[in-house]
């Protein structure tokens, strides 16, 4: 995440009025407040070489995004190892370098 923007407001808002200040700290505590959660999935597919997987996935609030299909970069190619198209799975997703990012896979629903 590019924090530059936010920073150089900051700034901005801090020489004209302290109260400012306080409401820019309050919008990245707003955008933190849903955990890091797993989430319910279908594996749709795989790409092992690429290493990335598509997912049908139930609602992440984290990422605040809605139920869909979408493909994920995966964070460690061993991720991948056991899993197959057509596994229900819990997994766990973050934005990592502003990619959508598989970061741990459990088998289950
Ligand atoms: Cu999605």
């Amino acid at each position: 995440m590019n924090r530059t923007p936010t920073l150089v407001l900051a700034l901005a808002l801090h020489a004209a009025a302290a109260t400012a200040l306080t409401l820019v700290a309050v919008r990245p505590a707003a955008a933190q407040a849903a955990p890091v959660a797993p989430v319910a999935g279908e594996v749709t597919k795989l790409d092992k070489a690429g290493n990335r997987i598509e997912i049908r996935h139930g609602e992440i609030r984290h990422l605040d995004m809605p139920p869909m299909k979408m493909m994920f970069r995966v964070r460690d190619p061993k991720l991948l190892e056991g899993v197959a198209v057509g596994d229900r799975i819990r997994f766990t997703a973050e934005k990592i370098d502003g990619n959508f990012t598989v970061t741990a896979i459990a088998k289950g629903p």
